[in-house]
């Protein structure tokens, strides 16, 4: 009986030590507001799926049936989700001086709002795996499942949610083209879409107040350190964005540390004065991902949890600032 009475109490000791240790496990009362903005799901399958049916077009390389093909499969994607989408057909001359049929395609969501953000990947590949180990692949275009698929598959998630979850916020998706065709030392070669873009806007006049650029956002294991131009420029965008991907859980991802100077599309919309950043996998000392401009640019170099890790940021980045 004693020794009944005895566990008894032993066991409600426990319980409340147990309840006791709930209630300080819990978040402060303005995470959990947080936490309830942060109710959009951003599915990392669908994204990784994106990708896949990119890559399955071949290299999208201007001037090849593969870049034709997929052009037309983005105009469809992002008017199935409610877009309204421009397109820009331009004739951009790359640095060796062949003729590039470029497209820069633009899906609008809320047209008519004049509170923009600016959402962008490149989607065009490039034609010379001129980083690979192996001398033989220099000349093969590269698959761009991460250089190029990867921003192009979590943004067209993102319009897939965007479409299911109204927001009144205006959102512009820009998949501009001629990034990829450049040469290194010559800053001027590459970006060549976002530089036309910059200049000639689908709309005369558009100025989005804000804009991220996703670049090689699939990695295994990537590390997302804050780039130089955007923190030079977009400091507060950029202080934003890894607050929020810190308080979505992802800030193994987002590092809170500066990382090296990235010549990318984004540079082309700061120099027109459009705060703009770029969430990109570059290691101030290491570089790249060891797969950029490599034949390993392939499916195998894609993780979902990174995707997730981006695509969930963004996401809650767009809703939290909805409200
Ligand atoms: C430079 O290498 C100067 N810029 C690279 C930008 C880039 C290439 N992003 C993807 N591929
Ligand atoms: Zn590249």
């Amino acid at each position: 009986m004693k020794i009944k009475t005895f566990s008894i109490i032993s066991l409600l000791c426990v319980l409340l030590a147990c309840g006791s240790q709930r209630n300080e496990n819990k978040q402060p009362d303005t995470n959990e507001q947080t936490t309830s903005k942060m109710s959009i799901f951003f599915n990392a399958d669908s994204a990784y799926d994106y990708i896949n049916r990119q890559v399955l077009f071949g290299p999208r390389v201007p001037n090849t049936e593969s870049h034709r093909n997929c052009r037309e499969w983005l105009i469809t994607e992002l008017t199935r989700h409610g877009a309204s989408v421009t397109r820009q057909d331009v004739k951009l001359t790359a640095f060796d001086g062949t003729i590039l049929d470029a497209t820069n395609i633009i899906g609008s969501f809320n047209p008519e709002a004049s509170d923009r953000l600016l959402l962008l990947a490149h989607w065009d590949c490039r034609p010379w795996a001129d980083a690979d180990p192996d001398p033989a692949n220099h000349s093969k275009a590269v698959d761009g499942a991460n250089d190029g698929a990867s921003g192009v598959g979590v943004l067209l998630e993102i319009a897939r949610q965007i479409g299911k979850n109204s927001t009144n916020k205006g959102i512009d998706i820009l998949f501009v083209d001629a990034e990829d065709w450049g040469t290194d030392g010559n800053d001027e070669s590459w970006a060549l879409g976002s530089r036309y873009f910059a200049n000639n806007p689908h709309q005369p006049g558009y100025r989005p107040q804000q804009a991220i650029l996703l670049d090689m956002v699939g990695g295994h294991n990537a590390k997302f350190y804050k780039e130089y131009f955007s923190i030079q420029n977009a400091p507060s965008l950029v202080d934003k964005v890894w607050s929020v991907a810190a308080q979505s859980g992802y800030e193994n991802y987002f590092l809170p540390q500066i990382g090296g100077a990235v010549t990318d599309d984004h540079v082309e919309l700061l120099k027109v004065g459009i705060p703009a950043i770029n969430i990109i996998e570059f290691h101030p000392t290491n570089g790249f991902n060891p797969t950029w401009h490599t034949t390993n640019d392939n499916m195998t170099a894609i993780s979902k949890e990174t995707l997730k890790a981006v695509g969930q940021t963004v996401i809650n980045y767009i809703y939290e600032q909805s409200e």
